[in-house]
């Protein structure tokens, strides 16, 4: 009899209360997921991660882009020293040879320096007759030919054309034989704020 007893007892405690495990929060029952609030929480701490981190993200792409041009700026200027030393003259058309004030180069007139640089001897008015590669392109390439900065814009060019060993480049005189110029992110000349030149 008490075993009878004892045995209807266990039976007892194993029973489980039905609004317990049907109720909508029972851990039985629930739903694999997340609450609202706790989606809202996920959401809030991703939004907070990216409202910081976009800021540095944008920074980063950015000197990244400037140390590109840094660099591109950098080559032109040495191919086109390089060219000095070779053909005794400054990579530009024989026309302009001698002219005084010094001559700027923008557009298309760069693009025609830059292909000679590279070893490109098509242009008959400024000639590289060796061929020579005195500019590894690079990434100053885009698909559809053009040789450009890091914001899709042709780099100008002012060489000392008078060959008095001195250009003067926003009205200050610097003795080389080359400026290079990026007119940086806002591509705007008149704003020199952004700019990268080859002699700073
Ligand atoms: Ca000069
Ligand atoms: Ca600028």
């Amino acid at each position: 009899m008490s075993k009878i007893r004892n045995q209807k007892s266990e039976v007892s405690n194993l029973w489980i209360c039905p609004s317990s495990v049907f109720h909508p929060r029972s851990s039985i029952f629930r739903v694999p997921g997340f609450t609202l609030l706790e989606l809202l929480v996920v959401v809030s701490i991703i939004s907070f991660f990216l409202a910081i981190s976009f800021p540095l993200l944008s920074k980063a792409i950015i000197k990244a882009k400037v140390a590109q041009a840094q660099k591109d700026i950098s080559s032109i200027k040495s191919a086109a020293e390089a060219y000095y030393t070779e053909y005794s003259k400054i990579p530009v058309p024989g026309t302009d040879l001698g002219a005084s004030p010094d001559v700027g180069y923008t557009g298309a007139d760069s693009q025609r320096i830059i292909k000679v640089l590279i070893g490109d001897d098509t242009d008959a008015f400024i000639s590289n007759r060796e061929k020579i590669k005195f500019l590894e392109p690079g990434q100053l390439i885009q698909p559809d030919g053009t040789f450009t900065d890091s914001w899709g814009r042709q780099y100008s060019m002012k060489f000392d054309a008078d060959y008095d060993g001195a250009i003067t480049y926003n009205g200050t005189g610097h003795y080389t034989r080359v400026i290079v110029t990026s007119y940086g992110s806002n591509g705007d000349d008149s704003d020199e704020s952004n700019d990268i030149v080859s002699y700073e």
